[in-house]
């Protein structure tokens, strides 16, 4: 019976010898482990059989089975550890990445130069005091004219200068009655900037687009004077354009500011340049809004943001705003 064993564990090393030469991966191994040690094994099944054997012979052929069984064993975990360092290295080659490719590119939008623009006026007066105000863009005639004393027969009152949606109601030719609606709405005093679309019946031409964007300014206090309203666009002037500029006033005339003024600025050896108009609210305003013009006083100006835009980047016509040319929109 000894015998019988001894020849069974020389078969088993013999075919043990011969697989464990062509095993290709760790699943084939998994395999071959199971077929030689494996619950139903191979080795496993001649263990039972230790039993059949007188007792004298049993520690012999177990001594034999278990040196094949701790042979097998310590070989299966040898061929693991070659199998699995293979099937790494595998890994990292088809994982490899070369990182001295070029990169691709992804165009990265940005913000339209009069969005830029508008902002930056904003922080302007925000840091300044003044809150940012907006309005409807449709708006009613007394708003847009009436309350801001502009007479019947002013020709911007008429159909050939501004867009009329019905009767009485028309797209906003300027911000103005924003701040009608402010001050109808709060006590003095009032600070605010409102920026926003406008329209008007222009032609289009270098300068002209019959949508544009302004930013009216308005603050009514006890006790302003036209040095504060200088002040504060000289200070709008040297944040905006930067040091370096002169400022002049000159006569003007608006419907709702008594005195008006044009302002313009030149830097050393340069020409005029016109960046607003400006005036102290005509009390026929503050009637309207129910301040009391003895009581308060206030200073308004307007100023277009594509102007702003066009004087700040040197940009000679109107329309590239509007044209959406990546080639334009990209450079600011
Ligand atoms: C301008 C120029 C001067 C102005 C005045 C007012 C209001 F509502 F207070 F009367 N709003 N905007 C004003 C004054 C606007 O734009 C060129």
């Amino acid at each position: 019976m000894l015998q019988e064993i001894i020849r069974k564990v020389g078969e088993i090393r013999e075919k043990w010898e011969e697989e464990r030469r062509d095993i290709p991966s760790l699943k084939v191994l998994e395999e071959v482990r199971i077929r030689f040690l494996g619950r139903k094994g191979l080795l496993t099944q001649l263990f039972t059989t230790l039993r059949e054997l007188p007792s004298a012979e049993r520690a012999e052929a177990g001594r034999l089975l278990n040196a094949l069984r701790k042979e097998i064993q310590g070989e299966i975990e040898r061929l693991k550890e070659g199998l699995a360092a293979k099937a790494e290295a595998e890994r990292l080659k088809r994982e490899a990445f070369d990182f001295t490719l070029p990169g691709s590119w992804r165009r990265v939008g940005r913000l339209h130069p009069l969005t830029q623009v508008r902002l930056e006026i904003e922080q302007i007066f925000m840091e300044m005091g003044f809150d940012v105000a907006t309005g409807p863009e449709v708006e009613t005639d007394y708003y847009n004219f009436e309350a801001l004393n502009i007479p019947a027969d002013h020709p911007a009152r008429d159909e050939w200068d501004s867009f009329y949606i019905g009767e009485g109601v028309l797209l906003r030719t300027h911000t103005s009655p924003v701040q009608i609606r402010v001050m109808k709405s709060r006590k003095p005093p009032v600070r605010i900037i409102c920026p926003g679309r406008c329209y008007r019946r222009d032609t289009p031409d270098a300068t002209h687009f019959p949508v544009f964007h302004q930013v009216e300014l308005l603050w009514v206090e006890r006790g302003l004077t036209m040095a504060h309203l200088k002040w504060i666009i000289e200070e709008f002037v040297r944040q905006f354009f930067g040091p370096g500029y002169e400022m002049r006033f000159s006569a003007d005339f608006f419907p709702f500011t008594e005195p008006s003024a044009q302002v313009h600025i030149r830097r050393e050896g340069g020409p005029w340049l016109e960046i607003m108009g400006a005036g102290m609210v005509d009390p026929a305003v503050f009637e309207e809004v129910g301040y009391d013009p003895e009581e308060v006083t206030g200073f308004a100006f307007g100023l277009g943001i594509e102007r702003m835009a066009m004087l700040k980047y040197g940009i000679d016509d109107i329309r590239l705003f509007f044209q959406n040319d990546i080639r334009f929109l990209g450079q600011f």
